[in-house]
């Protein structure tokens, strides 16, 4: 039979933009170094049984120190893009006030280190590493104080950065953070406001810090650049074809995704359900802040690793709101999670590490989901807003953490199945119309999972973090990621 090199209908446009991501709290390490002051993470690290194996970031990837050898190793494999974060309380170790100089040291050095290798760099102002002293002052988030903290940081690091960095993004995941939202009771001040209220009041403050930063960011970086945040969460399928289902489906949307995205892509506000909701206990944006936040994002990025069904609780559609039985679980929606390997006659593929029982792989679903996103907040909104982008997107190999041998460690099938089957999704997805612009792989290294510690993975490199050297080695799945690139890709093969 001839070769057919690749299926002639699929290829990624030739402005498709790809790399991988990380974030600072969980590679670089050297917490106590060079002026770095502490953050949030450090102290939840420090909270007994917070950490499934009570382990810190203190060092995690060194990646502080061995930046240089990770970036040679993403270019060594032909990695387009480099996605990291800056850690705040590196830069501003008191939240606000002086500039640490050996940080904005540090951040100028590894961007140029990318420029040397071809590799571009794309920052993330914020992954979930507020400055402690902020948390502990006014309850970081909680309080509208952050927000000229937060853009004052956000206009530091374009005018130190902006002249190399052209994609930029203000804030990781705030329906993750803000859910995080009662911290671990009585470790951090307690700020009077009511548990389930505590998400909105984040999330209120998310919106204004994100679109003044987005304003700010604009004026100093001028149009060549973009900048937006990143929302996250899974497609979500209706359990049955009930009614009740459907408008369970939708508050889930509403919820997660509609929270952060009807404000900056359609209306300047919350969905009329979130509104509902919140009165009472938030107050409402005002007019100029309705302005200030529609139209702050250049494109739609998303980190949709998964999917997940929905149906209708029987103790009503309110219930879960603000339900948070687990600080990652990025919904406080009316959802009960199944995952059955096949419901209703669709299927959700297998359970990654126990340690991440929100994340299955269901790449069948990611064409669907990218014209959701594109149909329902792209599209229709009023601004110009250039696609759908998917910036996080990895598996935690099943049971990887208890293999013992290095080479079947390296041996990530079902990670590599994952990145197989979701870029033929992707590029399914651009055939099929949807303006799928970019994408970026979490993570090209093992590092700290937040409440996982290191006992859950997502590196396509392992890392080795018994050996204090912390070498990394290529997985199977880095190969299978770069292939497609390779294939579909418009630089051709090597
Ligand atoms: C992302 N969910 O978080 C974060 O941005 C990363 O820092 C993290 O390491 C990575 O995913 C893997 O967990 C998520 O419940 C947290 O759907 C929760 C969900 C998705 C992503």
């Amino acid at each position: 039979v001839p070769l057919t090199p690749k299926n002639e209908s699929w290829s990624f446009p030739s402005d498709f933009w790809w790399g991988v991501a990380g974030a600072a709290f969980q590679i670089e390490g050297a917490a106590k170094d060079e002026g770095r002051g502490p953050s949030v993470w450090d102290a939840l690290t420090r909270v007994t049984n917070h950490i499934v194996d009570n382990s810190t970031a203190d060092v995690a990837d060194n990646n502080y120190y061995m930046y240089k050898e990770d970036i040679s190793r993403l270019a060594a494999q032909g990695v387009k893009i480099y996605s990291f974060s800056l850690s705040w309380s590196r830069i501003l170790p008191f939240g606000r006030g002086p500039v640490n100089q050996q940080a904005i040291d540090h951040y100028n050095d590894l961007i140029n280190t990318c420029i040397e290798y071809g590799v571009e760099p794309s920052v993330t102002l914020y992954h979930w590493d507020t400055p402690l002293v902020l948390q502990d002052t006014y309850g970081g988030w909680l309080s509208e104080d952050i927000v000229p903290d937060f853009v004052e940081y956000a206009r530091i690091a374009f005018e130190a950065f902006g002249d190399r960095v052209s994609k930029w993004y203000t804030v990781n995941e705030p329906i993750v953070f803000c859910n995080q939202y009662p911290l671990p009771a009585q470790y951090f001040k307690n700020f009077t406001i009511p548990n389930k209220q505590q998400p909105f009041h984040c999330g209120q403050s998310v919106l204004l810090a994100h679109s003044q930063a987005y304003h700010v960011g604009k004026s100093i970086l001028g149009d060549h650049s973009s900048i937006t945040y990143k929302n996250n969460g899974g497609y979500k399928i209706p359990l049955t074809n009930s009614s009740a289902d459907a408008q369970a489906v939708q508050r889930a949307w509403d919820f997660n995704e509609g929270w952060f995205s009807d404000p900056v892509y359609l209306t300047g506000d919350y969905p009329e359900s979130v509104k509902e909701y919140v009165s009472g206990f938030l107050r409402d944006f005002t007019d100029e802040e309705k302005q200030q936040i529609l139209g702050s994002s250049d494109f739609y990025a998303h980190d949709a690793y998964t999917a997940q069904f929905y149906m209708a609780p029987d103790s009503g559609l309110d219930s879960c709101i603000g339900n948070v039985t687990h600080p990652l679980y990025p919904s406080c929606a009316n959802t009960t999670y199944t995952y059955s390997a096949e419901d209703g006659g669709w299927v959700i593929g297998p359970a990654a590490d126990p340690g991440s029982p929100w994340l299955h792989k269901a790449t069948d679903w990611v064409p669907a989901f990218l014209k959701y996103m594109q149909d329902t907040w792209v599209t229709p909104s009023p601004g110009p807003v250039k696609g759908v982008a998917v910036t996080e997107f990895g598996f935690a190999e099943p049971f990887e953490g208890s293999k013992t041998l290095l080479q079947d460690i390296l041996y990530d099938a079902v990670r590599t199945s994952y990145y197989h089957d979701y870029m033929e999704a992707i590029l399914m997805a651009i055939a099929e119309g949807t303006d799928v612009v970019g994408c970026l792989a979490w993570s090209f290294v093992d590092n700290f999972e937040w409440q996982q510690g290191y006992a859950s993975r997502f590196g396509m490199q392992y890392v080795n973090f018994s050996d204090p050297a912390l070498p990394r080695y290529y997985k199977a799945s880095f190969f299978e990621y770069i292939n497609a690139f390779k294939i579909y890709g418009s630089e051709g093969g090597d």
